[in-house]
């Protein structure tokens, strides 16, 4: 790869706040094996996988989404964008996921119906499972059948659900509507996310809350699954 003036940029060679820049133009650039090469010399530089994470690879997401809005890079551009950045996730991922810490809950998570970002909720679930919970993801594009058929099989502690569209939004509403139906809603603690919502939108649905981002799903859900084991000792008076 080449800087602005021509000259090859050897990556090892950079000081930590310019690899962390030339990662954001690599990730914006779509370069899957310099993200690769970067994260490794991060991690060996005894960066902690979260700070790769979040300064480094959601960061240089967050441009892209920019210049996505803007019209200045393309939906292929933004696939490899997205491509490179799960390069780096991978390696992040067993990092992230190795604390051996006790199952503290599960969780069901997916992207909603219509909607195939999954970058997001990918993030959530690797910072879950780091935290000690149970992860099943269901993937993209989910209608209600799947959240029901996965809530069936698993009877996990939390759903959650991820949207990054305002068209696909609204159809959270739909899984928790059909929850109520079912008469299973309250058994579930049901937390959403995405970049187009907020607290107001999470209550409109009927789930109990929004999660801003990876970290605070993991303190939401550590936090309600406390209060709801609380709640129900008192109830049985153990
Ligand atoms: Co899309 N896209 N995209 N896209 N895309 C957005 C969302 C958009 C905001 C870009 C823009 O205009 N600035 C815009 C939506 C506008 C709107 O609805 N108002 C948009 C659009 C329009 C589209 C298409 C319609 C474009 C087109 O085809 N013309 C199309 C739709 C496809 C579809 O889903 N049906 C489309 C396609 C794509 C790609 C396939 C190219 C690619 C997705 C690749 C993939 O995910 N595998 C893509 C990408 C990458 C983006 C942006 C640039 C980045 C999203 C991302 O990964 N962010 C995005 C711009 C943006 O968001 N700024 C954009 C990084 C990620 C770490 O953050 O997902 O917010 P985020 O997740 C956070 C929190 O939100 C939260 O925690 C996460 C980690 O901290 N969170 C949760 C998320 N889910 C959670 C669930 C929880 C808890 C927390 O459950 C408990």
């Amino acid at each position: 790869m080449a800087g602005d003036d021509g000259e090859d940029i050897v990556l090892s060679e950079l000081e930590d706040d310019e690899l962390v820049l030339q990662m954001h133009d690599d990730l914006y650039d779509g370069l899957k094996d310099e993200i690769t090469e970067s994260v490794n010399l991060l991690l060996e530089r005894g960066w902690t996988p979260y700070d790769v994470l979040t300064k480094a690879l959601v960061e240089g997401m967050r441009i892209v989404g920019i210049d996505f809005r803007d019209g200045i890079l393309f939906v292929p551009e933004v696939l490899m964008a997205a491509n490179a950045m799960k390069a780096g996730m991978f390696i992040l991922r067993p990092l992230l996921v190795e604390t051996g810490a006790p199952r503290v809950g599960k969780m069901v998570i997916g992207t909603v119906k219509g909607d195939i970002h999954d970058i997001g909720k990918n993030l959530v679930s690797m910072m879950m499972e780091g935290a000690g919970f149970e992860v099943i993801d269901i993937g993209i594009n989910n209608p209600v059948e799947n959240y029901l058929a996965a809530i069936e099989e698993h009877q996990p502690d939390i759903v959650g659900m991820s949207a990054l569209l305002t068209t696909t939004m609204p159809y959270m509403k739909v899984v928790v509507d059909t929850m109520v139906e079912k008469g299973i809603r309250d058994d579930y603690i049901v937390l959403v996310g995405g970049a187009p919502l907020n607290e107001a939108f999470a209550e409109n649905v009927g789930a109990d809350a929004y999660c801003r981002d990876a970290a605070v799903a993991v303190e939401t859900a550590k936090q309600m699954i406390a209060e709801r084991r609380r709640s129900n000792s008192q109830a049985t008076g153990d």
